[in-house]
């Protein structure tokens, strides 16, 4: 038996993304920001088609995502930031709270809205994920980013809404 399978070509040529980046943390999140550039680079984004709005604080992403979400101007929104733990709970707090809301977005707006933030105990465990030993968390979101993109075109092209 072969079903019809879906799945997303990496394609982001004629495709617009919105980065919704925070400052906290920048030395590692600028690093993930130029890790998305790079993947829609190579994957055949326009320069021009990026847009990049940075937040003060993780905490501050959701809600900017949702805005943009909501301008429609978009065909993804790829959510990018680092959030270290400290010695409170703090922590749990933010990163809770940013998940929910990333994921809030995308539901409530239909457009593929990518979580792209690194949750790490240290410094050094978020340096790890935003290119020296466990690869870019940017560059995986927008490649994400762009497979949703084409599936959703591909699978739900002639349907209404
Ligand atoms: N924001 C982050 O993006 N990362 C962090 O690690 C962090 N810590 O550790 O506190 C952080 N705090 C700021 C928060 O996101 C908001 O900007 C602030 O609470 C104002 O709403």
């Amino acid at each position: 038996m072969k079903p019809t399978v879906h799945e997303g070509r990496l394609n982001a040529s004629g495709f617009r993304f919105a980065i919704v980046a925070s400052r906290w943390n920048d030395f590692i999140t600028t690093q993930l920001v130029d890790g998305a550039l790079t993947a829609c680079e190579r994957l055949g984004a326009d320069e021009k088609s990026i847009e990049l709005f940075r937040v003060p604080g993780a905490f501050e992403i959701p809600l900017l995502a949702l805005t943009v979400a909501k301008t429609r101007k978009f065909d993804a929104v790829i959510c990018l930031g680092t959030i270290i733990r400290g010695q409170t709970p703090h922590f749990e707090y933010i990163a809770n709270e940013v998940a929910r809301g990333i994921a809030q977005v995308g539901m409530e707006t239909g457009v593929p809205t990518i979580f792209g933030i690194v949750t790490a105990d240290t410094v050094d465990q978020a340096i790890d994920r935003a290119g020296v030993k466990l690869g870019n968390k940017g560059y995986e979101a927008a490649m994400t980013a762009v497979e949703l993109v084409n599936l959703y075109k591909e699978a739900f092209r002639n349907d209404a809404g």
